[in-house]
């Protein structure tokens, strides 16, 4: 499936239409990626996120970029791993999915994607990077609105996980 890049580096960076920011229900910052993001993007993002009234889990919101490169941030709130029998691989899952919805409703044709959940929130990599892949991979099959979205990892254990899962996809 070519429309789907793998890149090793910071994802606050990266020029494309949207970058998806792996965020806490608050929607008022973090630390890891959220927490690059806002130092990125500046006071005004902060700002624009008061106004969202939180995420849900699972769910998105959009935001404008500031100072960042890229044209919007897309926040969503993976789940906390408790052990995977309280429903986090669906609550993943429906991360990614919502915030290709999302983009698709503004008309962004490129997304960017961190390895959600997998860092303080402790989702085992392997099963996270299964769950990314066919979640964006299946949206990519039954619609063709996106030109390209990109694994941004940034770890080398997730960059090889990813290596190679999408290797066998081919
Ligand atoms: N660019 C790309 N990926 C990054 C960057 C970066 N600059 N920095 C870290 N990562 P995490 P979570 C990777 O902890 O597990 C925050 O405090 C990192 O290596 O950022 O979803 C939020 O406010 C890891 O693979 O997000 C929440 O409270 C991945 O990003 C909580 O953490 C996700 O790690 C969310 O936890």
């Amino acid at each position: 499936m070519n429309r789907i890049q793998l890149y090793q580096g910071d994802i606050t960076e990266m020029h494309v239409d949207a970058i998806v920011n792996a965020a806490n229900k608050s929607l008022l910052g973090g630390g890891g990626v959220d927490g690059a993001i806002h130092r990125v993007a500046g006071p005004k993002l902060l700002e624009e996120c008061k106004k969202l009234n939180g995420c849900e889990t699972g769910q998105a919101k959009i935001t404008l970029a500031y100072r960042l490169p890229c044209r919007f941030v897309i926040h969503t709130v993976g789940p906390v791993w408790h052990g995977g029998q309280i429903g986090e691989p669906a609550q993943l899952a429906s991360a990614y999915q919502s915030s290709l919805q999302l983009a698709k409703k503004h008309q962004l044709k490129t997304v960017a994607f961190p390895n959600i959940s997998t860092g303080v929130y402790a989702f085992p990599k392997q099963q996270a990077a299964e769950i990314a892949i066919s979640t964006v991979h299946n949206f990519l099959e039954t619609d063709d609105w996106f030109e390209e979205i990109t694994f941004c990892v940034y770890d080398d254990e997730n960059y090889g996980i990813y290596e190679e899962i999408l290797n066998q996809d081919g």
